[in-house]
Formats: structure tokens, sequence, C-alpha cells
């Protein structure tokens, strides 16, 4: 028998977590949502050589994705996604022409596994309540997020949370989209919407959902940009239900165009 120190065990935990902490506290980008937009924007940033951190209110990352419809735990994802499940390596087969399904278990632990193994960064239980706002070359600018542990914000305890720095933000955050409804909220700002505002989501419509959540994932104001079900509910398109094609190539645009910009600075 191993003889356990109860002392050792805590000084593990704590030292290696302080350690992650520390590291993330001035990042490339800061991704608000564990769900599958933000876990694929993370992998593909984290491949690329980007520092990533995620933050996923709940214990469990994944979002929407465990369940797949009303809990049925499968996942359809149409032509448009079938790469992205082939870069990740998740298995599906094909139910009719152009309808993949896949179990979402596999999913959702597959593309976890590959965005932290590639080197993103996962607090889960860390709420983002804020973000941090700064006038950079006289234009107000996404600079970092405000995070706090979930059970403060639940339980209404008077903490004071913490802050990070980031170059880019995604707000990942699905439906709620409230990452950029607390920014236009609380700093009145206009967002590169039709109206300015966070417009919210339309009753489901799959197909047109799912092309708009792909056209929508763009950067809504300097430093911030929106993915996932997060852009529909921002720009005013349909929600989609349970088709996630769209919500991997939303991430993978995200990614994309975020690591232009950051190597277009570099060059600069
Ligand atoms: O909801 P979610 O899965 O968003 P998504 O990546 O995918 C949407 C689909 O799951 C589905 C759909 C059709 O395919 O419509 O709904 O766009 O994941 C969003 C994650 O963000 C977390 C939340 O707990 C969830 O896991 N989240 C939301 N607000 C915050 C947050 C916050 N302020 N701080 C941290 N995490």
């Amino acid at each position: 028998m191993q003889n356990l120190n109860e002392v050792i065990i805590s000084q593990a935990i704590i030292e290696s977590f302080m350690e992650k902490l520390k590291n993330s506290l001035e990042v490339d980008v800061a991704i608000v949502g564990g769900g599958p937009s933000g876990l694929v924007a993370g992998y593909y940033l984290a491949r690329e050589g980007f520092k990533v951190s995620i933050y996923e209110r709940h214990l469990a990352i994944g979002g929407g994705m465990w369940a797949g419809g009303m809990l049925f735990n499968e996942i359809v994802v149409q032509e448009m996604g079938r790469e992205v499940l082939d870069e990740f390596g998740v298995r599906y087969r094909e139910f009719q022409p152009g309808y993949y399904v896949a179990d979402s278990v596999e999913a959702v632990t597959t593309i976890a596994s590959k965005a932290v193994k590639a080197g993103a960064v996962i607090f889960n239980g860390v709420t983002a309540e804020d973000v941090v706002l700064k006038k950079v070359n006289d234009e107000y600018r996404v600079c970092g997020l405000v995070i706090n542990w979930t059970s403060v914000e639940r339980s209404r305890l008077p903490v004071d949370p913490l802050v990070i720095t980031a170059k880019y933000v995604i707000d990942a955050t699905g439906h709620d989209a409230s990452v950029v409804s607390t920014l236009q909220k609380k700093a009145g700002i206009k967002l590169a919407t039709e109206t300015g505002c966070v417009i919210g989501e339309k009753p489901l419509w799959a197909s047109v959902g799912e092309e708009d959540t792909v056209k929508n994932t763009r950067e809504v104001f300097p430093g911030i940009f929106v993915s996932g079900m997060a852009a529909n509910a921002t720009c005013g398109s349909h929600r989609m239900g349970p088709v996630f094609g769209g919500m991997l190539v939303s991430g993978k645009k995200a990614a994309q165009e975020i690591a232009e910009k950051l190597k277009g600075n570099k060059e600069e």
C-alpha cells in the first residue's frame, strides 16, 4: 500500500492550479463557453500556437451537445460540418444522403480532448461576468474578461472577481450571447449588427439558422467575436435545433479569422 500524504495531495492541486491560472493571465484569445463552437475554436487556435483559455460556467464542458435532441444523445451533422468531424476523428454514419449521425458523447469528449491536447486551457466552474473595455488609439476595444467562480455568482456573495487580458475574446455562450449582451447594456456601445444591439434569436428554421450561424460569426465590436448560437442570437437569426454542422464550422471560422488578425499584428 502506498502511504498517501494528504498534505502532498493538496499541495499538488494548489500549486498546479496556481501555475495554470498565472500562465493564463495574459492570453491571445479568451473564449467564453465550452460548447461545441467554443471548443472547436479553441482547438484550431491552440493548434496554431496561440495562447488560448476557455471559461465554462458549468462543471461540464460540452454545452448543448451532450444531450443531442431532447436527451437522445445522438447529434446530426449535415454536409457542411462533415470535414470538421473528420479533422477531429469523430466517427459518424450516413443516415440519409447529406445527414450524418454521431454519438454525442463521443463528439464532446473527442473535440474537448483534442482542444486540451492542442494546448487550450479550460477553466470550468468559472463564469465570465463582464469584459475589460479600454480606449486604445482613440477607439474603444474589448481587452479581456472579468471572471469569477460560478458558485460565487450563484450564491450572490459580495466577492470581487479577477481579471485576465486577451487580444481577442470570443463570445461562444450559446443562446444567451451573455458576453456581448452585457457589453452592450453596460457600455451602451454599437455592435456591428443591423440595429447596433443584440437583436435576439428567431424561432427555429434549421437550414437558414445553420447557414447564418456561420455568416454571423464575426467581430461585432473591436476585440470581440461571436460564434455558434451566440452569433445568431446577436445578429437576429434563427435557432436550428439539434443539428451541429454550423456550430463546428462557426468555431473554425472564428479561429481562422482571429489567427489571421493575430498573425497580421505580428508582421506589422
Ligand atoms: O450552448 P452551447 O452548446 O453553445 P454553442 O457552442 O452550441 C449551441 C448548440 O449546443 C445548440 C444549438 C444547435 O446546434 O442551438 O444549443 O453555440 O454552449 C455554450 C456554453 O457557454 C456556457 C454555457 O454553460 C454553455 O456550456 N456559458 C454561457 N454563458 C457563460 C458561459 C458565461 N457568462 N461564462 C462562462 N460560460
